[in-house]
């Protein structure tokens, strides 16, 4: 009978839920949720701060080597604000009950994904470019759309990221723009960048629709408002443009506007590479991990004082209190 009772009014307060959703409105942190709900926004939550954190490796390979003092300081910035987006994202996954430490703790033993992108190394300045213009530029097409997220704070930390991304994006669409008109030695590199990082840009969306474990369930409770092949498709569309202003060539020799879809065709991805890649045998995936655990080891004093310094803090509150 209490059983019974429990679940009508679980059932109740899922059909409230969903309604307040399908209005709309953001679920807030002390709001009553499904306990996969937050299950799953953890796990995207902290995947994308994740990718955030790995994702500065790569970039930050070039900023003793970039070519100017101006390029070297943008590249500087941009880092940085990655590891802000870092910290927006750990902050936001923390009001759904999971403390950065598990997060972190997720990530090095490999139970938490990364982007796949990041597994890729950066060979040349110009994957810098590519980065920047592809790998940014995938990222916003996708967190364009997390910006209407169910979840509030997860809505308001993709607004502000997306601000700092389009700067991004611009920056690496600049620096292509200077190697594509440069000398020929510059434009055959941004053409080699251009070809390596093309492919692995489009599989940042993730598998097809048909292959996609939670988009379903994603798309209901609008976590996602759309689907990673429609997100694909849009970067697709918006890329071949970017590409033949650089005048550069279309690393996809399949793609073709298609009248009756209003879009563009285009080849098959690689999905043994993708899987490979997500589950850890990627180029660079231990040695990113690697690195990680290393700079978290080398800053643990920096925890130590932190808490050290709160925990006085906190004493002498106490003690003006008494
Ligand atoms: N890489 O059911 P699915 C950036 C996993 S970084 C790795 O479709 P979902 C930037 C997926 O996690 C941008 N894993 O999943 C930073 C799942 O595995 P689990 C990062 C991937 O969540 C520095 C399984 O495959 N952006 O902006 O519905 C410099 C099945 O997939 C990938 C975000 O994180 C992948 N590419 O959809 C420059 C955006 N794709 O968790 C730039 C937020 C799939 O069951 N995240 N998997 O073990 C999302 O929008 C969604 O999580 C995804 C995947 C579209 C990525």
């Amino acid at each position: 009978m209490k059983k019974l009772r429990q679940e009508a009014q679980e059932k109740a307060l899922l059909e409230t839920f969903q309604q307040k959703i399908d209005r709309e409105e953001k679920i807030e942190p002390k709001d009553w949720m499904p306990e996969a709900y937050r299950q799953n926004l953890i796990r995207q939550i902290s995947q994308h701060a994740h990718s955030e954190v790995i994702g500065e490796q790569p970039e930050g390979n070039w900023i003793t080597r970039a070519p100017s003092l101006r390029r070297k300081a943008v590249l500087l910035a941009k880092v940085q604000d990655e590891a802000g987006h870092g910290l927006y994202l750990y902050s936001s996954a923390e009001t759904l009950g999971i403390s950065r430490a598990e997060m972190i703790e997720a990530l090095q033993t490999g139970k938490a994904k990364y982007a796949s992108i990041f597994n890729y190394p950066t060979q040349t300045w110009g994957d810098i470019g590519a980065i920047g213009w592809l790998v940014d530029g995938a990222a916003i097409c996708n967190q364009v759309s997390l910006q209407r997220t169910s979840y509030g704070p997860y809505s308001r930390a993709m607004i502000r990221i997306c601000k700092e991304e389009s700067f991004h994006q611009r920056q690496g669409y600049q620096i292509m723009l200077a190697l594509a008109n440069g000398s020929e030695a510059q434009r055959q590199m941004a053409q080699d960048s251009l070809n390596r990082f093309y492919w692995p840009s489009l599989m940042m969306f993730g598998p097809h629709d048909a292959e996609s474990a939670h988009s379903a369930r994603s798309m209901q409770w609008k976590i996602k408002r759309e689907t990673n092949d429609s997100l694909r498709q849009k970067f697709i569309d918006q890329t071949v443009q970017q590409i033949e202003f650089l005048g550069l060539e279309h690393p996809d020799k399949a793609i073709k506007w298609n009248d009756e879809r209003g879009h563009y065709d285009s080849g098959e991805i690689d999905w043994e590479e993708f899987y490979n890649v997500i589950n850890g045998n990627g180029h660079c995936n231990r040695q990113r991990i690697q690195h990680h655990v290393n700079a978290h080891e080398e800053g643990a004093w920096v925890r130590d004082a932190q808490n050290a310094h709160a925990e006085k803090v906190k004493q002498r509150q106490q003690h003006a209190v008494a």
